[in-house]
């Protein structure tokens, strides 16, 4: 088999990827270790930049998003038992967010994918990118007992943290940028109203909550955790309790809570792979890079990944350039860095470490305090989350 474009991975940079290059008539093929119900069932982002919007939409993917989902002007900050509210869309001269499920977006992006016919091949085991040092990279791959060949001209490794792309680098071409957070995020789903119609994001001596959404009927929540936590013993009574004392009386009174269907520990880490390109193995989102949760950058990210590589390769195949694709590392870090900056620093904030220490509590106070009353302050918050500029 030949293809221009092969893709390793089916989540959210694969597929915004390959559809992009498939309106783009340039052939690719995804390739996934797993089925489309396994990708479909985890679950993972909510909150989009209006940049992921408009990509989703030149993917011909947008019209479930733009019909089902909810443009949110601002978000809370809540501590010391009030709410302080971050004003987007006045900070940031009109913008916004899409609060919409990540799930949704994988869903809709493998709609278009089949309306489109282009290739996807799931359940491929042992996916393996060869000879990208060269001119004639290709991949391999076992199906049904059978070793398959793909010749291509570039390979895009959207594969995630512990994909095979990254791992296929020799060790000596890239390094690596790791900090792990000593906490995870339990999250649950459960289908009844937010206890707010935007976000609140709560720093509390007893740790991190996040109230979030999938709609107005699903409801989306988050603590902090310590890593050794087991999610057998958090029933869903213990975690409403929790939740609700992490949040101010007025937020914990209002909360109406409906049985848990989904619930996860996911640990928090930052992690940077530099350089992102190795002759034509391309590394696009979370295989190249990881940010805590806290910022809502994780999927954004891996879009604004997708934007500089498409433009490389439409570059190089439409116009004959082979500009875009020498500085796609470049430009994508830059923007990586600054995401995950910010991821760190929202966490940093938000978080209690088990080794904050008063002076290290007193900082956290002062940041909070400093943000919530000077408007140069929260302006840099506001444009943070509502994405930098591609
Ligand atoms: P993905 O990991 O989504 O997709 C990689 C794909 O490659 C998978 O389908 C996998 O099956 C496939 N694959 C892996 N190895 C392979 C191999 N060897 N061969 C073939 N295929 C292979 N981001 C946010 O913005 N907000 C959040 O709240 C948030 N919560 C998260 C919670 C969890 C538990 C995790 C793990 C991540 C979370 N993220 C969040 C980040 C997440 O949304 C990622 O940024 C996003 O999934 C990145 O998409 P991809 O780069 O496509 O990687
Ligand atoms: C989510 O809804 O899953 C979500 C929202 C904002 C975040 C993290 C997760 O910062």
């Amino acid at each position: 088999m030949r293809t221009q474009v092969a893709i390793i991975g089916s989540g959210p940079s694969g597929l915004l990827l390959g559809q992009l290059l498939t309106e783009a008539g340039i052939d690719n093929v995804i390739l996934d270790r797993v089925g489309k119900d396994y990708i479909l069932g985890r679950v993972r982002a909510g909150v989009l930049e209006e940049s992921t919007v408009r990509l989703i939409d030149e993917a011909k993917a947008g019209a479930r998003l733009h019909a089902e989902g909810l443009p949110h002007d601002g978000f809370s900050l809540a501590f010391d038992g009030r709410d302080h509210r971050i004003d987007l869309h006045g900070l940031t001269g009109g913008r916004h967010v899409i609060v919409y499920g990540q799930t949704e977006v994988t869903r809709d992006l493998m709609q278009a994918r089949v309306t489109s016919g282009a290739l996807t091949i799931y359940e491929a085991a042992d996916v393996e990118p060869h000879d990208f040092g060269g001119p004639s990279p290709f991949v391999t791959f076992e199906k049904d007992g059978v070793t398959h060949r793909i010749d291509c001209d570039f390979i895009a490794g959207c594969d995630g943290f512990h994909g095979a792309s990254r791992k296929a680098v020799p060790g000596n071409a890239i390094r690596t940028f790791e900090k792990i957070y000593p906490f995870g995020w339990l999250g649950v789903l459960c289908d009844v109203a937010p206890v707010s119609h935007e976000l609140i994001y709560a720093n509390h001596p007893r740790g991190f909550a996040l109230c979030s959404m999938r709609s107005a009927t699903r409801s989306r929540y988050y603590i902090q955790c310590p890593l050794e936590e087991r999610i057998e013993d958090w029933g869903d009574h213990r975690f409403w309790d929790e939740l609700r004392r992490r949040l101010p009386a007025h937020h914990a009174e209002a909360l109406v809570t409906a049985p848990s269907f989904e619930k996860s520990i996911a640990p928090l880490r930052s992690f940077v792979a530099e350089p992102m390109r190795f002759g034509r193995l391309f590394l696009v989102g979370d295989a190249a890079h990881i940010v805590p949760p806290t910022g809502a950058k994780g999927l954004n990210l891996a879009a604004s990944d997708v934007y500089y590589l498409f433009s490389g390769l439409a570059e190089h195949y439409l116009e004959h350039s082979s500009h875009g694709l020498e500085t796609y590392s470049q430009k994508a870090l830059a923007r990586v860095w600054k995401a995950v900056r910010f991821s760190w620093w929202m966490t940093t904030m938000m978080h209690r470490f088990p080794e904050t220490g008063d002076f290290d509590r007193k900082i956290q106070e002062a940041e909070l305090d400093y943000l919530t009353h000077s408007r140069a302050a929260s302006t840099a918050l506001a444009e943070n989350y509502v994405g930098l500029p591609l």
